[in-house]
């Protein structure tokens, strides 16, 4: 959008598309295996090495106990030449991936060639009724692909071919359209949806020399629309 000696533009992004780490542990603290088979998967069609699963667990985990070599904990970074604590609770940005060990800017942000974990994970929805459900209207290829490994890229291709005219009303309507095995359904079901809660707005404004970024998560719920996350720079 143009005004006089400026103008701004802007994108949004629903969050129910990606995948989201902090529901690696239970609402109880414990590891939802189903969770963690979800984001193996995904690293592994990211060429990342799906034991890296271990230090974000420790990451998130309140207790200082590293679950193997692989893994690090408050000590460990710590120790490190430029040393923070560890968060022993959830992440509140994908950005904060690069602090854990094993994670770069590169298997974060990607290169020019791959892509990179941050697109495609979140830290929302938290709420315990919608927790990091994946809303299979507008979830990424890469995401669909990872809610299990019979889920193929040939399947997950049709699925946003399909999309790009339909709007699925209700997770059933993934098994009913497609065809999907009643077993592969089953499982998938608790990991999808239709529905998004929360939304990342990235605004960018320029006037005059002065550009501005201004980034914001939204939720959207009965009550009508709220901010819960605020940056600028
Ligand atoms: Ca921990």
């Amino acid at each position: 959008m143009l005004f006089e000696e400026g103008s701004f533009k802007g994108t949004i992004e629903d969050l129910s598309r990606r995948v989201n780490l902090n529901t690696l542990l239970n609402n109880q603290g414990v590891v939802d295996t189903q969770r963690r088979a979800q984001v193996e998967r995904l690293f592994e069609l990211l060429e990342i090495e799906p034991v890296l699963v271990e230090p974000i667990l420790d990451w998130l985990d309140p207790d200082d106990e590293s679950r193997s070599n692989i893994s690090a904990e408050n000590h460990d970074y710590l120790s490190l030449a430029q040393p923070y604590p560890c968060a022993n609770g959830p992440l509140d940005t994908p950005g904060q991936l690069t602090l854990i060990k094993g994670f770069t800017s590169k298997n974060v942000y990607g290169t020019d060639k791959k892509r990179g974990l941050a697109e495609l994970v979140t830290a929302y929805p938290d709420e315990s009724n919608n927790r990091g459900r994946i809303n299979i209207n507008t979830a990424d290829y890469m995401v669909l692909m990872s809610l299990n490994e019979d889920l193929t890229e040939s399947l997950a291709k049709e699925i946003l071919k399909y999309r790009e005219s339909n709007t699925f009303e209700a997770p059933e309507e993934l098994r009913d359209k497609f065809g999907l095995d009643p077993e592969l359904f089953n499982n998938i079901f608790g990991l999808i949806s239709v529905k998004s809660s929360h939304f990342i707005v990235r605004i960018e404004g320029l006037f005059r020399q002065a550009r501005i970024v201004v980034t914001a998560i939204i939720k959207r719920d009965d009550k009508g629309i709220s901010l819960i996350y605020y940056k600028t720079g």
